[in-house]
């Protein structure tokens, strides 16, 4: 069992676009395992995207991404950190396929509604940034049904 982080960025709050992302994680069969609207800072962005710290685009993302509020998300399921990353698509719309949130939801270059941890790893490090006091552990009642290998 994998935990990942998902951003629903400030786009897909604009946009009205937050229940429909949950619901389609929820409907895989994943649990939500943490859940926090809040404003990120730009020191939490910093943190969060050090390793685009200093690129082109990184002042750009960053106003985007501190400029209203964003929805953080702990999705919990087998395989979470690459199968959150294949239902999202590619970085963005245009590029992302039919069928996945990006490409059924995005058509910007620059607003990507949604961002998901890129490994493992990087999953326990984003996490503790936005849920530094820990998560939810719970088990769904379904759960022998849901996720039974
Ligand atoms: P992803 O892992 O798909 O979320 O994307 P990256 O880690 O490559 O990029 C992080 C964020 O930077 C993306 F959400 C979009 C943004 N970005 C740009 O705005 N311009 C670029 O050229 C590359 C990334």
């Amino acid at each position: 069992m994998e935990t990942t982080l998902v951003l629903c960025k400030p786009d897909a709050l604009h946009r009205g676009l937050v229940g429909r992302v949950l619901t389609r994680f929820e409907e895989k069969g994943f649990q939500l395992v943490g859940l926090k609207l809040m404003t990120m800072s730009r020191d939490l962005a910093a943190r969060h995207y050090a390793e685009h710290v200093g690129k082109p685009f990184y002042e750009g993302l960053v106003g985007f991404m501190t400029a209203s509020p964003l929805v953080a998300v702990a999705i919990r399921g087998p395989l979470a950190v690459a199968t959150v990353r294949k239902m999202m698509g590619k970085t963005f719309g245009l590029d992302a396929e039919p069928g996945t949130l990006r490409g059924d939801f995005g058509a910007s270059k620059s607003f990507n509604l949604l961002h998901g941890s890129d490994s493992p790893e990087s999953a326990q490090r984003e996490l503790a940034l936005f849920f530094p006091e820990g998560l939810q552990n719970w088990v769904p009642v379904g759960a022998a049904w849901l996720s039974a290998p």
